[in-house]
């Protein structure tokens, strides 16, 4: 393998699945409890506040409840020694990545431990439920709603993937169904650039054959194995 020196890494529900949060689109998963147009849309959260704010509540909760697995750890050794440049995105807006001993996560698509203010604008972090209309720790209006990327708002720090994904000589997906734009593209993104592809997975995903190779199996074996090939 040619020298790797520039990865980024994709991740998204399904390296928390193993710790015991729901993913998306398995059966079960927290889009069969609700539908996607009513809790995470600007739409359902201006037509139905309290279902919304109630939704982010319960996951933000659960948090407390799981713990990381072997996946997140082996992703935070790789942040440790690997000597190269290393961007990790995810989906997720658990803080499970955190937790499990990464310190440079990009969250995309928000965090449920953030809140965003809709009357100052500002992000704080937060921990406690919404339902009851707490004051913004900044302004005092009870204007808070979940600091998370809803469907039809645009991702955070777009440029700055974009940008690792043009410069990276590997791009590697772990635990995404590859559903949803514009993460779905990353690993076209990265073919341009003549990067490497990787797709980590329990099946094959939806983009499974952009990927140069595809391991299929539970992220708690697979991602500390790849770890470990990397450091060798
Ligand atoms: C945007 C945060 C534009 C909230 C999420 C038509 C109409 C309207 C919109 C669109 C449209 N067509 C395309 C779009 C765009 C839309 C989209 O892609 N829709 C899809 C449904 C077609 N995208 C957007 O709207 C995005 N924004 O496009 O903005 C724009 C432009 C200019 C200006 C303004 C705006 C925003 C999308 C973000 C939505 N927010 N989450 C929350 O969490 O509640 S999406 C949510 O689902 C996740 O964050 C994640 O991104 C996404 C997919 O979930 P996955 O992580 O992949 O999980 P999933 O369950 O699907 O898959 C799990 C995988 O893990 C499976 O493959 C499974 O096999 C595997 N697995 C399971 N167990 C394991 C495992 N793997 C390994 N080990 C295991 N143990």
């Amino acid at each position: 393998m040619a020298e790797i020196e520039h990865i980024v890494i994709l991740t998204g529900a399904g390296i928390s699945a193993e710790s015991g949060i729901d993913t998306f689109r398995s059966a079960g998963g927290l889009w069969e409890q609700h539908k996607v147009e009513d809790v995470a849309t600007p739409e359902g959260f201006a037509r139905d506040p309290d279902l919304v704010l109630g939704f982010y509540d319960m996951r933000r909760e659960a948090l407390a409840k799981v713990e990381p697995n072997d996946a997140h750890r082996a992703l935070a050794r790789l942040e440790a020694e690997f000597s190269g440049e290393l961007l990790l995105v995810t989906q997720n807006v658990d803080d499970l990545h955190e937790r499990g001993g990464s310190n440079d996560v990009l969250h995309m698509h928000g965090e449920l431990k953030s809140a965003l203010c809709l009357a100052c604008e500002v992000r704080t972090s937060w921990d406690a439920p919404m339902l009851n209309r707490p004051p913004c720790p900044v302004c005092q209006s009870p204007s808070l709603r979940p600091d998370v990327v809803w469907f039809g708002e645009m991702p955070y720090q777009m440029e700055r993937i974009y940008a690792a994904l043009s410069d990276c000589d590997l791009f590697v997906s772990i635990g995404t169904s590859g559903a949803v734009y514009p993460a779905a593209g990353f690993v076209q993104e990265a073919r341009a650039a003549g990067a490497g592809t990787l797709e980590l997975n329990l099946e094959p995903s939806e983009g499974s054959h952009f990927f140069a190779e595809a391991r299929h199996g539970p992220a708690g074996q697979l991602v500390p194995e790849w770890v470990g090939e990397v450091l060798g």
